[in-house]
């Protein structure tokens, strides 16, 4: 069916442009489209950017050079990327109600590092500026060089472990992070898999961390931050909290009082492209007083401002800003629960029993498989998920013996309660059908499986059906 909305027209002209000069590009920028609406996207940290996001990354903004912040640029002829960058930052500070926002990072990890480095800035670097009676860096002495680089090197980060569902940004040795700060993790509560604060407390007391780290990638609960805050009062340490994953349920004014992260901490990173549908890239919100180390993270550590990026987060900070977009996160959320509730119903064990987010973390132990084989069991079914630690995990960071779901995708396509309960009954079906399989030489293996081929194209065609009354993008015809 041929449609001739702007939409289509947009991309349609714009794979034409591409296609005449490497159709290679063009063929797989059609391809990725038409994968994405086969599939059921069950990735937690995935979604579907809007099509004026999209449109947004494509254009002459990417040509230009900003390093510096909004007005006071390393180059001249900024006043373009100047407005876009203003706009990002305006419209996350009015939709989060923080006081100060930096759209300029390129990824959560990189929204991170800046903020760290802006407390050390703030922590570490000035008061060292002070004793030495030094006003910048480069006028410090040889040995208050020395002094100021043992200093910035041994400091203390408390976040939480990667099992319990931290990220590797939080001082774990595959990140920077984990070089940079000498860390301590808190678990989780070994009986209900939540966040045991008293113990936390405990540590943070014993440890006397200069940052206190909140925030996930695979905790499908709620936090605290009002009590977090507290702990990081009672021992000193500046608070930062990632809301990467979580910041489409903060804009949605579902996360709020406690649970809203913003009015407690010093320093929110976060990144653009899960729960918030925005393009890929990240993003500082912050308190006053350490707007000004922020604003320096290019160059401190980033490189060059993506300008065409910004201008796409201008966007979907706009589209957050909406009403609507109220209404979706809390979709997401009532699609996590009907989703954990009918697996649960099926008996499938999930880490803390349930979720109050946009994701569940299912333990296949009980299936008798790793999260590898219940990974590749899936996909072939047609369900995208990843697999991932659950806490105290046996089989490690690569195999794991979970399975993350989340969301915020199928969300957006318009799935809802009904759907969920399919799903977990296909997630079921698939996951109670699998059994582990053997190397080649005969032994156990932790990657190979056995699953009726039966079962995974009935499960598949299923989902292809279901996925049919919901198209992506449905203003979007490429033929
Ligand atoms: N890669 C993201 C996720 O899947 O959670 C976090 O960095």
């Amino acid at each position: 069916m041929s449609s001739f909305n702007a939409e289509s027209t947009a991309f349609r002209a714009a794979l034409d442009v591409i296609h005449a000069v490497e159709p290679g590009v063009a063929d797989a920028i059609a391809a990725e489209l038409a994968d994405q609406r086969a599939s059921l996207k069950l990735i937690a940290s995935e979604n579907y950017a809007s099509p004026a996001v999209l449109l947004a990354m494509g254009n002459w903004l990417s040509d230009k050079y900003a390093e510096g912040t909004i007005g006071r640029r390393f180059y001249a002829g900024c006043r373009n990327v100047d407005t876009v960058e203003a706009l990002a930052a305006t419209h996350a500070r009015e939709l989060f109600g923080a006081p100060h926002a930096y759209a300029q990072p390129h990824s959560g990890i990189d929204a991170n590092l800046v903020a760290y480095w802006a407390i050390l800035a703030d922590r570490v670097e000035a008061p060292a500026l002070k004793r030495a009676q030094a006003r910048q860096v480069n006028d410090l002495t040889e040995k208050d060089w020395f002094e100021l680089r043992r200093e910035l090197g041994n400091q203390r980060m408390l976040g939480m472990s990667l099992d319990a569902g931290g990220h590797l940004t939080h001082g774990f040795r595959p990140n920077i992070s984990g070089k940079m700060f000498d860390q301590r993790s808190y678990g989780t509560d070994p009986t209900t898999g939540l966040i045991d604060y008293d113990a936390l407390r405990e540590t943070a007391r014993e440890f006397k961390p200069l940052v206190l780290v909140a925030g996930y990638s695979a905790y499908p609960r709620k936090i605290n931050f009002r009590i977090m805050r507290e702990i990081a009062d009672a021992v000193g340490a500046t608070f930062m909290v990632d809301m990467a994953h979580f910041a489409g349920l903060v804009a949605g004014k579902v996360f709020t009082g406690d649970f809203n992260p913003i009015p407690h901490a010093h320093i929110v990173t976060t990144t653009t492209h899960k729960s918030l549908r925005g393009p890929r890239g990240g993003m500082v919100l912050c308190q006053p007083e350490l707007a000004d180390q922020v604003d320096r993270g290019c160059p401190m550590v980033l490189g060059g401002p993506l300008p065409h990026i910004m201008a796409a987060k201008a966007v979907a900070l706009a589209e957050a800003r909406h009403p609507d977009f109220q209404d979706y996160a809390q979709r997401i959320v009532d699609n996590a629960q009907a989703l954990a509730e009918g697996l649960v119903r099926r008996g499938v064990t999930l880490v803390t029993g349930g979720t109050d987010n946009h994701l569940a973390l299912i333990d296949v132990h009980g299936f008798g498989l790793t999260g590898r084989q219940a990974e590749q069991a899936l996909l072939e079914s047609g369900i995208v998920t990843n697999r991932n630690s659950i806490p105290q995990d046996p089989n490690g960071a690569w195999y794991t013996s979970g399975i993350r779901i989340g969301t915020p995708a199928l969300t957006t396509r318009g799935l809802g309660l009904e759907q969920m309960d399919e799903i977990a009954d296909l997630i079921h079906t698939v996951l109670s059908q699998t059994r582990p399989g053997t190397s080649a030489d005969g032994t156990p293996s932790k990657a190979q499986y056995v699953l009726d081929p039966a079962v995974s194209d009935r499960v598949s065609k299923q989902a292809t059906e279901m996925l049919a009354v919901f198209p992506l993008y449905p203003t979007v015809d490429l033929d």
